[in-house]
């Protein structure tokens, strides 16, 4: 997160995942859903056959009772196997994650390698991945070929994170990852911006800021 001499500060908040599971489409979904009171343009950057090349990014951003302007950056990683030195680059500095699984069962391998990737890149780039606030999105449970929701809780039981079930395709579950994301992100970083007791903004108002009127 960084914080600037003019009353802002900003978060960087990146979805990553293995290829082809739904990043992109979470960012489009909730370019469509949310309403903050600052929203830029999305910027997508795929091929044509719609893989993304580089990444995506959606500016958001609101403004806080005391004045403090609060953005957030959010941005996509490519999936494919080749681009891991862009995945670097894209999650240095994160303040949030969010993984996007396929919740396809041919996607398991998939899954559990980019995972492990996003683990070593994190290192790689400095991040402490046990602080760092992240939520488990499993999208495309519309497949019949998706393994079942029970099937997975209790497989990820043991971890720490939020899991939440989507079917970005149509939206499902879009805002509740992001806003359970933004929890995770409150938590971590209230007491040190002393954003209740100095801007306003209580963990509700922090994150109806972010969302406006999803
Ligand atoms: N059935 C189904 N398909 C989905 C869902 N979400 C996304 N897709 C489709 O999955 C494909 C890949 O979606 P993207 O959002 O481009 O995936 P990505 O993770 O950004 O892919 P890369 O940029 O290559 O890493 C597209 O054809 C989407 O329409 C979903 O919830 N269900
Ligand atoms: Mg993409």
């Amino acid at each position: 997160m960084s914080e600037r001499q003019d009353n802002s500060l900003s978060f960087k908040l990146v979805y990553y995942g293995p290829a082809q599971s739904g990043k992109t489409t979470n960012l489009l979904r909730l370019h469509d859903l949310l309403a903050p009171e600052l929203k830029g343009e999305i910027m997508t950057m795929e091929t044509k056959d719609d893989r993304t090349l580089f990444f995506d990014l959606l500016p958001l951003g609101f403004r806080a009772p005391s004045g403090l302007l609060i953005k957030f950056r959010l941005f996509t990683v490519p999936g494919q196997i080749a681009h891991d030195g862009t995945r670097k680059a894209v999650l240095s500095r994160a303040d949030g994650v969010v993984f996007v699984a396929d919740a396809d069962r041919t996607q398991e391998t998939n899954n559990a390698e980019s995972f492990q990737s996003m683990t070593e890149n994190c290192r790689r780039v400095g991040l402490d991945f046990e602080h760092l606030p992240l939520v488990v999105q499993f999208n495309k449970c519309d497949l019949p070929t998706a393994v079942p929701e029970a099937e997975i809780r209790q497989r990820w039981s043991a971890a720490p994170w939020p899991l939440v079930f989507a079917i970005a395709l149509d939206g499902r579950g879009v805002a509740e990852t992001f806003r359970t994301l933004l929890t995770a992100l409150y938590r971590r970083h209230a007491d040190n911006l002393a954003l209740a007791s100095e801007h306003g903004l209580d963990e509700a108002a922090f994150i109806a800021g972010a969302l406006g009127r999803a």
